[in-house]
């Protein structure tokens, strides 16, 4: 079995996985994930007890246990770069012998749910509302850089959107993936469901304007008016399809469920979009502690 090298996988002084200071025995096999380092305690607040609590920079994991669930919370920080990171490193954490840096030949597939928030790109999709993404449309090339191939229907959706948006080759080369279907089944109540597109930035590749120009001023419009079939684009943020491209990649189970803060077609922003995401938390444990 081939070794995998200490430049390529970095183990720390503690046995840890680099970035994430994570050591197996230290992370359970359902995982959330936030943006905001801050909301994980906001999450972990609701476990019965926390038995490992870490921090190496915007990483920061509590491990615990709500009822008869073993659940780690993590924050990832803010774009697809930082999920190459988490998702690599989390995937490590089970599916490779850190002492013998050798891959397990058993894999272990992980539950993977990003609870975070995102941008309406529909009129009637309210702040406040919870959105769950059916797919992850990757405008943040992310996913480029990978062995990474759609199915034939992700293909055909794909192929439209390019064609609808215009989206030229200079700005990114798209890619789609769709959820977990094991996850996604038990968060359909009171949940928008669509396409979710992911941005390498904030302002300018959500098509933001404060003091710039855009290369792209009809973004918004197109995505907004997208459709193929019964399938429309929601919301837009920065992490979905870079843990759906991967997460399928390395056999986990991804969902990324979004509290919307902001509206991009109404122009309203949340008027308290901690208690929005406080109640998306709330939503996403209860669910997660009846399966
Ligand atoms: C931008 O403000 C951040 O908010 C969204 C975006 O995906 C991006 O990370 O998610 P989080 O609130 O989970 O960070
Ligand atoms: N997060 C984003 O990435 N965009 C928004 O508009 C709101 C939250």
């Amino acid at each position: 079995m081939q070794r995998i090298q200490e430049s390529e996988l970095i183990i720390n002084k503690r046995g840890a996985v680099y970035h994430l200071d994570l050591r197996p025995e230290e992370l359970a096999h359902t995982i959330i994930t936030v943006g905001d380092p801050d909301r994980v305690a906001v999450v972990s607040k609701h476990f019965d007890r926390i038995e490992h609590k870490r921090s190496h920079r915007e990483f920061i994991s509590h491990t615990g246990v709500l009822g008869k669930k073993r659940l780690t919370v993590i924050s990832t920080g803010i774009g697809p770069d930082n999920i190459d990171i988490v998702m690599n490193e989390l995937d490590a954490l089970v599916n490779i012998d850190l002492i013998n840096r050798t891959i397990k030949p058993q894999l272990t597939p992980l539950n993977i749910i990003r609870v975070g928030t995102s941008g309406a790109l529909q009129a009637d999709i309210p702040t406040d509302s919870f959105v769950v993404s059916t797919h992850g449309l990757g405008i943040d090339n992310l996913l480029n850089f990978y062995r990474y191939e759609e199915n034939e229907e992700e293909k055909q959706l794909l192929q439209s959107f390019v064609t609808q948006t215009q989206l030229n080759h200079r700005i990114s080369q798209p890619y789609i993936c769709g959820s977990s279907a094991h996850l996604i089944k038990h968060f359909v109540n009171n949940f928008h469901h669509g396409i979710t597109v992911t941005c390498p930035g904030f302002y300018g590749p959500q098509g933001r304007i404060l003091r710039l120009g855009l290369s792209n001023p009809h973004l918004i419009d197109r995505l907004t008016q997208f459709t193929f079939g019964p399938h429309r684009i929601t919301n837009f943020e920065m992490e979905t399809s870079s843990i759906y491209g991967l997460g399928k990649l390395l056999g986990h189970h991804c969902l990324s469920i979004s509290a919307i803060v902001a509206n991009r077609v109404t122009k309203q922003f949340s008027s308290d979009s901690q208690a929005a995401i406080e109640q998306l938390i709330k939503k996403t444990l209860d669910e997660i502690s009846e399966w």
